[in-house]
């Protein structure tokens, strides 16, 4: 028999990027005292890793708990959050957790209103059938519009296809950092009307408590003394401390396991129990080798649940060993096993990625949602230690019903300055972009819609950002697979490459500068087929950037030796693997990352070059 539990709420925290979901659970974790008086916590408490908080943005969806009273029935209450991402590319992580939550809070920025990304989490939250509260925040900016937002997210709802209950959503209005919410653009004192909200509108679980246990591996997280450990909503029934379950793998197979280390969350903590029942959020340790999407089960009766779906990669790279001279040098591991072990480790919990094997041992191919998504993955692995090297990220492209070839296609969101859009516009046509809508604010700022071929994307947020002098503002989702839409041209530049081994010379620079822009200053070691910057010329340009001045018997007066060089253009990884052209890679390794020519011999390459410029001439 199913039963309410009442004094249980699962909510999940959804938005496009940078609307605020974390410094809301900043506001909600405080005013349920979670935190002891004075206690001193640092600002988006819940964004943990050290990625995150570098970036200034949320990787990974986080659970989080509060108690709070029931203003009605005087009971206390627990309520799970569940922060998520708001970025595009980690859009994998909001899909996992919908299954462990009854309910969404959507927010949206009161001058932003409704992103591409409020549209993709919206449409997931609805399909889950899931019911909404919106919550309009940053009621302080300045140009808030609250009344055009909320109209514009209703008619988001209403194109989703919500439901009538879903489309009759309440509304709260937050000022995340002042910690304030109203059921009016009036605020209140605190966060009371966002609590109240929860506590009315977000249905408490609906659950069988005698049901035979049931729950879905919906994230892992780590325990400092148990390892890995795996957090999921209890679908049914319930799991005692210590009592033996059933894991049942994604192959179906069903392995004795048992409870050992039964956890809740409590603020920022887990709390050992001795049991969860059906329809909280429970953590068990101990599960050596468990996966997202396994089914935990009663011994006796082991019921798989449905597995988690999420959308499809659209974007792919090589791993591969690395190959250069300086292999070995920076790293602490750097072999094909070890890759491999560790490519394979991430597909544990990171649900949106894949990878495959290759023809060649030494080279894996790894699928993620965005650029971004895989820089986190080569960002995280060279903290780690590792050393490799990686690909130009290409779309993935498939085979259509009639043999046809289709290819990815992103709906590209801009936002720039009336005197930038001819550039960017120009841009965005040589990529084969389609314009949908262009609106002219009253600010002098211009709002473009495009559907862009995901492939003419890859690669264009650094040109982007320079041709709108880092003033533009350019958010995608991804709109659907069709047909191939014809060569686009990558890069309109080439690389400047090292011609010998060696360590760079101020005499050597200066005579590279004059063709280009240099990525090094002097005193750097360089090999062969590396390259060290970038020249406007259709071709690469072989420079000895090693060079050093011949010794005349003259004396050279000191005028003469000194060189002045320009500042060298130093990149981000982000950029570096922006950077990459077709026959180059990147280098990584925990102290630096280096672009390199897939083939670093000079006069190889050159021979190379001209026979697929041969090939490409006959064919
Ligand atoms: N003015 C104003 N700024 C806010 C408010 N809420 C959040 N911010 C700011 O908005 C920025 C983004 O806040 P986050 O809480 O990281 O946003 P998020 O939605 O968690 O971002 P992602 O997790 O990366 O999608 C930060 O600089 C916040 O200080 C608000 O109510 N008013
Ligand atoms: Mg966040």
């Amino acid at each position: 028999m199913k039963v309410q539990r009442k004094n249980i709420r699962n909510v999940a925290i959804i938005a496009h990027v940078d609307h605020g979901k974390t410094t809301l659970v900043d506001g909600l974790l405080r005013q349920a005292r979670v935190f002891r008086e004075n206690q001193q916590v640092q600002e988006r408490v819940m964004d943990s890793n050290e990625l995150e908080r570098e970036r200034g943005i949320t990787i990974l969806a986080k659970n989080t708990a509060v108690l709070i009273p029931d203003p009605q029935t005087g009971e206390m209450v627990k309520i799970n959050i569940v922060d998520t991402p708001g970025h595009a590319d980690f859009g994998g992580e909001v899909e996992r957790v919908m299954n462990m939550v009854d309910g969404v809070l959507l927010l949206v920025d009161a001058a932003e209103g409704p992103m591409p990304q409020t549209r993709f989490v919206l449409k997931k939250a609805l399909e889950m059938g899931h019911q909404a509260i919106v919550v309009i925040n940053k009621m302080d900016r300045r140009d808030a519009e609250p009344d055009r937002v909320l109209n514009d997210t209703f008619d988001l709802f209403i194109e989703l296809g919500a439901s009538e209950s879903q489309a009759n959503f309440p509304v709260i209005y937050t000022n995340a950092i002042s910690q304030q919410a109203g059921l009016t653009p009036e605020l209140s004192p605190d966060l009371q009307p966002l609590f109240d909200a929860i506590l009315r509108h977000i249905p408490c679980p609906e659950v069988d408590l005698d049901a035979p246990f049931q729950m879905l591996v919906t994230n892992l997280g780590y325990d400092e003394y148990r390892g890995v450990t795996a957090i999921g909503r209890v679908n049914a029934g319930k799991v005692i401390n210590g009592q033996p379950i059933a894991r049942i793998t994604l192959q179906g197979e069903v392995l004795p396991e048992r409870a050992r280390y039964l956890f809740v969350f409590q603020g920022l903590e887990k709390v050992e129990v001795d049991e969860v029942l059906a329809g909280d959020i429970g953590v068990i340790a101990g599960l050596e080798g468990v996966e997202i999407g396994e089914t935990l089960a009663d011994p006796e009766q082991p019921v798989a649940l449905p597995p988690i779906r999420v959308e499809e990669p659209t974007v792919r790279m090589t791993f591969g060993v690395n190959t250069s001279p300086f292999a070995g040098k920076e790293g602490k591991w750097s072999t094909s096993r070890k890759l491999r072990e560790r490519l394979f480790a991430e597909l544990r919990n990171n649900v949106a990625l894949r990878v495959e094997e290759t023809e060649n041992a030494d080279t894996f191919l790894v699928s993620g949602r965005g650029e971004l998504h895989l820089a986190i993955l080569i960002e995280t692995m060279r903290r780690e230690g590792y050393e490799f090297q990686v690909s130009r990220p290409e779309a993935i492209l498939k085979e259509g019903g009639n043999g046809e070839i289709l290819e990815p296609y992103e709906e590209v969101h801009i936002e720039t300055s009336a005197d930038t859009v001819g550039a960017v516009v120009e841009m965005l046509g040589a990529r084969k972009g389609q314009m949908i809508n262009l609106v002219n604010n009253p600010d002098n700022t211009v709002t473009l819609v495009y559907v862009v071929p995901t492939r003419g994307l890859l690669g264009f947020r650094y040109q982007f950002l320079t041709a709108t002098r880092g003033m533009g503002v350019i958010h995608t989702l991804f709109h659907g697979y069709a047909p191939y839409a014809g060569p686009i041209p990558t890069r309109n530049s080439s690389s400047i490459v090292a011609w010998e081994a060696g360590m760079t010379t101020n005499y050597g620079l200066k005579n590279a500068e004059e063709r280009g822009i240099l990525f090094y200053g002097p005193g750097v070691e360089v090999y062969e087929g590396m390259v060290v910057g970038e020249t406007l010329r259709s071709s690469d340009l072989v420079v000895n950037v090693c060079k050093k001045k011949h010794l005349t018997n003259m004396r050279s007066s000191n005028k003469d030796i000194e060189v002045r060089l320009t500042t060298p253009r130093t990149m981000s990884l982000d950029e570096a693997i922006e950077y990459l052209a077709e026959d180059e890679l990147l280098e990584v390794t925990p102290k630096s990352f280096r672009i390199r020519k897939k083939i670093l011999d000079t006069e190889e390459r050159g021979k190379q070059t001209k026979r697929a410029k041969e090939l490409y001439e006959v064919g």
